[in-house]
């Protein structure tokens, strides 16, 4: 039952009362947040309906007036899965399980790459949630599901108000038998800047105690102190730990000397020695062409007979499934896909594609076709709800000059957003012309997040200020550059494969301090105990130690998620339809808050503005009439 409090105290509401009210009426102020959930969330309904989005909505579109619908499945547990194998053997026995698998195996990444890739990774918990016991059921034989990192941890809290462990949980409890992966930076664990090494440490810890197994360890500079650092972080948490390398140029060049088949090798001698239980070639711009994929790999499952070895790779020149083709044929054992409708540009190549290719090869995947096409069908109605952040609104193909300015693929996508938000469509080229001209200046970098972030930064830098490569060389000593362009020189993230370039650095930083070695190494540890003390002090009792994490690597983001949600109850808990968009009027709708707790909600009208610039939005709550009042801020 709705007990009362004085948010729906009646003459606490609408009446002036002193603070007498508060000492006569004590009882009121008993604010068990579970109990105005309710309410809250008509609050979040009328604001929306009142002033629009909470969420920045990047295209004009509107969510698809169409629900997906959920493919049957059958009656029972789902079928033993890799995650079974790694419960029983750990992470070594899984890794010998993996190379020794017969056919290729294939991660998914739909729930993660790829609508960050392509959908500004906005996909919602509510609808990963929806299609997860048929992935459980009908895709047991993937090598992994990745469905968390990356972007996906602030996003969630920034754009989607909902908590990033709680999506872990949840999905966990929903799929127990496939591994689940995430995308680690390295010393930047979630974020884009180094942590402490004990914030690293125990994000690791706490991601697997909720259910994380693989973990796909990256450095933005390919610098081997921070990779290393989050290998021993992944596995000292009991993880698997997947050190990924990333790969630029093409090492099928002669002429790209800079990054040669030698540099990929002798980077791998070091992340095989320090232990790691899969090897990870990361192609985040797609620039792995068959002959490459040949070349790398090939060389690599010489070297390295034993080691798993596990290939990522974007499809944004549209190579993506002959590339994977070819590692596979060259003895990768597993290679990343998404479903067919959340593939393709710069997300990965297609599930289907890549399962049809390999069928009744040796390479056959083992994954039934039809079970894709049902997939593929769920996300691509899924989409739909996700029009206002789709990149197709304006990209409408994937572009082969991405070999020349090597872009990642998600970045590609942001940046193609940006060029047409500012009506520079037309100027998309320029930018990624500047991008090719920062990447030189900088001295040719390995670009990710977040190295690729300072590429760009320098590269918007350049088209706003009409300036050439040559030209900011020149005038490097009296340009104000971009921060993050003048922390890279000083060392923030680390350093650079060959060193930083010269004179430029020099010549920018002046008599700014350098950082020597690994930036993590001269940070203070993090004190979790006096974290977790302030944020009982300011959101309550109800802090876990998950939220700790989540401040400790956001910790603006975390307060207004906090603040949002005592505001607005737990929008999660809405369809996306209702969470972007908001009721119609007359709409009749379900929320379940939680197994069996459903509330029933219709919207009935919206007030006219009164003179303190409010509306007042009416609903029926469970039969029961309720209003809302809300600032028109239109
Ligand atoms: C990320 O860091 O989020 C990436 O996807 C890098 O490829
Ligand atoms: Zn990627």
């Amino acid at each position: 039952p709705f007990l009362q409090n004085v948010l729906s105290n009646h003459q606490f509401l609408h009446s002036t009362v002193d603070t007498q009210f508060i000492d006569e009426n004590q009882e009121l102020f008993n604010l068990k947040p579970t109990q105005n959930r309710a309410q809250k969330l008509l609050h979040y309904l009328g604001h929306v309906m009142v002033n629009g989005p909470t969420t920045p909505i990047p295209v004009k579109a509107k969510p698809s007036s169409t629900d997906p619908v959920i493919p049957p499945i059958t009656m029972g547990d789902p079928p033993i899965g890799f995650r079974d194998v790694l419960l029983r053997d750990g992470p070594e026995g899984f890794a010998k399980a993996v190379r020794a698998h017969q056919g290729l195996l294939l991660m998914d990444t739909t729930f993660r790459d790829a609508h960050q890739s392509l959908l500004a990774t906005r996909v919602r918990t509510h609808d990963l949630k929806k299609i997860s016991p048929f992935v459980s059921h009908n895709f047991s034989n993937l090598y992994s599901l990745e469905n968390w990192g990356g972007a996906t941890f602030d996003v969630a809290m920034r754009f989607l108000s909902e908590c990033p462990w709680k999506r872990l949980q949840e999905l966990r409890a929903l799929i127990p038998n496939v591994p689940f992966q995430m995308l680690l930076r390295g010393a930047n664990a979630v974020g884009y800047t180094n942590y402490p090494d004990n914030a690293v440490f125990k994000f690791c810890e706490v991601a697997k105690e909720n259910g994380m197994d693989i973990f796909r360890v990256f450095d933005s500079l390919n610098y081997l102190p921070n990779m290393l650092l989050g290998m021993e972080a992944a596995g000292a948490a009991g993880g698997v730990v997947e050190a990924a390398i990333s790969y630029t140029g093409d090492v099928s060049d002669p002429m790209r000397q800079k990054y040669s088949l030698d540099y990929y090798l002798k980077l791998a001698d070091e992340l095989v020695k320090a232990g790691t239980h899969i090897l990870c070639i990361k192609d985040m711009a797609g620039l792995l062409k068959p002959e490459s994929s040949k070349l790398l790999i090939g060389a690599l499952r010489d070297r390295f007979p034993d080691v798993p070895i596990h290939v990522h790779t974007h499809d944004t020149a549209g190579a993506g499934v002959a590339a994977m083709l070819a590692c596979a044929g060259a003895g990768a054992d597993v290679v990343d896909v998404a479903v067919d409708s959340m593939a393709g540009m710069t997300s990965q190549p297609s599930m289907g594609a890549m399962v049809a290719c390999a069928k009744g090869t040796k390479l056959d995947t083992g994954i039934a076709l039809e079970k894709v096409f049902d997939y593929s069908e769920y996300w691509e109605v899924a989409r739909g709800l996700y029009a206002p952040f789709d990149c197709t609104a304006t990209m409408k193909s994937g572009n082969a000059d991405v070999y020349e300015n090597e872009i990642p693929g998600g970045q590609y996508t942001n940046l193609h957003f940006q060029a047409h938000s500012m009506g520079l469509g037309n100027k998309f080229k320029e930018v990624k012309k500047a991008y090719t001209e920062a990447n030189k200046l900088l001295g040719d970098l390995i670009k990710v997040t977040p190295s690729s972030k300072i590429v760009g930064d320098l590269a918007q830098f350049m088209v706003q200020n009409s300036l050439t490569r040559a030209e900011v060389e020149e005038r490097a000593d009296e340009l104000s550059f971009p921060l993050s362009v003048v922390e890279f020189l000083q060392g923030y993230i680390g350093i650079p494969h060959g060193g930083f370039p010269e004179p430029f650095r020099s010549t920018v930083l002046k008599s700014l301090p350098r950082i020597e070695g690994r930036p993590g190494a001269s940070l203070p540890s993090m004190d979790f105990k006096a974290l977790e003390e302030g944020l009982r002090a300011a959101h309550g009792e109800e802090i876990t130690p998950e939220d700790v994490m989540s401040a400790a690597m956001y910790p603006k983001v975390f307060q207004e998620f906090k603040e949002f949600t005592s505001n607005f109850g737990p929008v999660d808990c809405l369809s996306t339809r209702l969470f972007l968009d908001g009721p119609k009027i007359a709409e009749e709708f379900e929320v379940e808050l939680e197994r069996g707790k459903t509330l029933h909600i219709k919207a009935l009208a919206l007030g006219d503005l009164n003179k303190a610039g409010q509306r007042e939005v009416f609903f029926e709550l469970n039969g029961q009439l309720r209003s809302v009042l809300v600032k028109d801020t239109l």
